[in-house]
């Protein structure tokens, strides 16, 4: 009878083990950009029977401890433990470097009540290291789940050599690890817009372009504290890729692109690209800060020009701009724009042609 109830607690002391560390797993694996805190497999533990304990000559050290929590942990801290004993009478834990069989065949016959636990280590993958608790984490420089190479944008990728469609990257100064797509073409581009069909809708308020809206798969915006983040990390190229309906590619170029920080309004900087013409539509534009229908920052008073142009931009004064890549796409059969207000625009580069998709990716700068 004592030996099924002891049982009974065991096995609920496995329970309460195995919550209390997949509670630790999860609540780790959804931090910030620390590149090594993401917890990942858990030890499976083994209990044999109450009146069996590992044999003597493998315990290594004894401690004094309040419960059998504490002596399981004394283990997981320790990377020899592979197996403890705790008196339960004395309170002692020992520690030992011999594992149970998954039989319990090894076992002798205890003299007082313990608890016999059998620990595995988990094989770590070539990406983690060990972590305390018996848990394998990422290894320095590696950061997600699965663990991936730490980036700070899509260029890092075609370092490590490998490629899939989507990479979490973290820039530093990134409020926490982002998806982001990246395609490599004659460089490898981290895409921060992403405008190919008509129906996501871009008249959006102030935190939606703040954080980011939209899907990988289809259209989106990666958010203006993101691009604050990738482009105070790296000095980074903005090219804008305008394409109209016969699918002809216009592509600008705006070096040193910056957007500063959302105290000082998202302010826009960049140097003009020898590519671009002369009066290339966001020249004006420069140090301007970021509008949105519902935080209208574009110095005018009688003109909200988010809510006129129907999608967030920096835009200046009265008359806002004639770029306007957040506005709606219409793609119009007749391929010529609907002069209509709040249509999409880039007018210094394609004039009255209508815009069918539009892209924004960065390229970081050789310095
Ligand atoms: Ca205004």
């Amino acid at each position: 009878m004592g030996t099924v109830s002891t049982f009974t607690r065991l096995i609920a002391l496995c329970v309460v083990l195995q919550g209390i560390l997949l509670k630790e797993t999860e609540s780790s694996s959804t931090g910030g950009n620390t590149n090594n805190v993401f917890g990942k497999r858990l030890v499976q533990p083994l209990y044999c029977s109450s009146d069996q304990v590992l044999v003597e000559d493998s315990r290594y050290r004894s401690t004094q401890v309040r419960s059998k929590l504490e002596c399981v942990g004394e283990c997981r801290r320790d990377p020899n433990c592979r197996s403890v004993v705790f008196d339960v009478d004395l309170k002692v834990c020992h520690l030992g470097d011999a594992k149970a069989a998954e039989d319990c065949s090894n076992m002798n016959t205890a003299a007082s009540p313990s608890l016999s636990f059998y620990q595995e280590p988990p094989p770590c993958g070539d990406k983690e290291t060990m972590g305390p608790l018996g848990l394998c984490v990422c290894a320095p420089g590696y950061t997600g789940v699965p663990c991936q190479k730490y980036l700070h944008d899509c260029s890092d990728v075609q370092r490590n050599g490998e490629w899939q469609d989507t990479y979490t990257i973290s820039p530093l100064q990134a409020p926490s690890p982002f998806q982001v797509n990246c395609r490599r073409v004659s460089s490898t581009r981290t895409y921060i817009l992403d405008r190919r069909r008509t129906a996501e809708s871009f008249t959006r308020s102030w935190q939606d372009y703040r954080d980011g809206f939209g899907s990988l798969d289809d259209d989106y915006w990666i958010g203006l504290e993101n691009v604050h983040a990738l482009t105070v990390d790296r000095d980074q190229e903005l090219r804008v890729n305008i394409k109209v309906q016969n699918n002809s590619n216009y592509l600008l170029s705006y070096q040193n692109f910056r957007v500063s920080d959302e105290g000082s309004g998202y302010r826009l900087y960049f140097n003009t690209s020898a590519l671009n013409s002369d009066n290339d539509c966001l020249e004006p534009l420069h140090g301007v800060r970021f509008s949105t229908y519902d935080h209208d920052r574009d110095g005018s008073g009688a003109v909200n020009c988010a809510e006129r142009k129907k999608g967030g931009f920096w835009f200046s004064g009265s008359t806002c701009s004639v770029c306007n890549p957040m506005g709606v796409l219409y793609q119009p059969t007749s391929g010529r724009k609907l002069g209509v207000e709040g249509e999409a625009t880039w007018d210094s580069l394609v004039g009255d042609v209508a815009i069918f998709k539009i892209s924004m990716y960065l390229i970081p700068m050789l310095v």
